[in-house]
């Protein structure tokens, strides 16, 4: 397996494919679609434009939709929710279609969603990630993050280092046998230092201020978690993921 790290979708290569490729938006996308998805949801598709999410949410039935839109950190309006993984419980998501579309996260999930294999990754969902790579083995990795607007993201580089750190540590391969990047390489640096303090780290990150800002703590706790949920998303056809 080569694991390659690409700190937002604009570094993401025009030519070529991997067998695997793995969206990662920590604050706050992909932690919100696996919470969603922990908590019965049925699907989330994605959407770049809130238009066409309105557009195609309104052909599913009411009573099995959810909209979830969120610009600049905030709820877009005419939409049900924002993007925060607290809002989903079994009560509110069970069995429900998650119509969702993001600042970063989903575009990330856009430019990535012709590979073969796609799945999201999250601090909440590491090890299941981790152990999805081991039983699948696909020959080439690539980790994507969000980031925000086109810009580095410290989380989204903390948890690709915190998957590939777990690789390492299951297979005892070295970065020689897995490194396809430098940036694979950094970004274990930065989990192995951040480990213990994830914490801390999402509030000295840019976005994590933007939503502590935003009056968003809670979210910044439950998205710091390690290892919390055994599920991974995966898309099963283009723009719509499950389990
Ligand atoms: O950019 C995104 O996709 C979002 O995750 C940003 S926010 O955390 O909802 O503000």
């Amino acid at each position: 397996m080569k694991l390659f790290l690409f700190h937002t979708p604009e570094e993401v290569p025009e030519q070529g494919a991997p067998d695997c490729a793995i969206a990662i938006d920590v604050l706050r996308a992909t932690s919100t679609m696996a919470a969603a998805l922990a908590a019965g949801a049925e699907a989330i598709q994605v959407f770049s434009d809130i238009d066409s999410l309105l557009a195609t949410s309104a052909t599913w039935p009411a009573e099995k939709c959810l909209r979830a839109g969120e610009r600049g950190g905030g709820k877009v309006e005419g939409c049900d929710l924002g993007n925060s993984p607290l809002d989903h419980s079994a009560e509110r998501s069970g069995g429900k279609r998650l119509f969702m579309s993001t600042t970063n996260g989903t575009r990330c999930l856009k430019r990535i969603e012709h590979a073969p294999m796609v799945i999201t990754a999250a601090l909440t969902t590491r090890l299941a990630v981790v152990n999805f790579l081991l039983a699948h083995n696909p020959e080439t990795v690539w980790l994507v993050g969000s980031g925000w607007e086109g810009t580095y993201s410290l989380e989204d580089t903390v948890c690709a280092g915190a998957v590939i750190h777990g690789v390492i540590a299951a297979t005892g391969q070295t970065f020689k046998d897995l490194a396809g990047n430098d940036a694979t390489i950094a970004a274990v640096s930065l989990y192995l230092q951040w480990q213990d303090q994830m914490l801390d780290l999402m509030h000295y990150a840019s976005h994590g201020q933007r939503l502590l800002g935003l009056d968003n703590e809670a979210d910044l706790k439950y998205c710091a978690q390690l290892d919390v949920l055994d599920i991974v998303p995966r898309q099963h056809e283009v723009g719509v993921l499950g389990l």
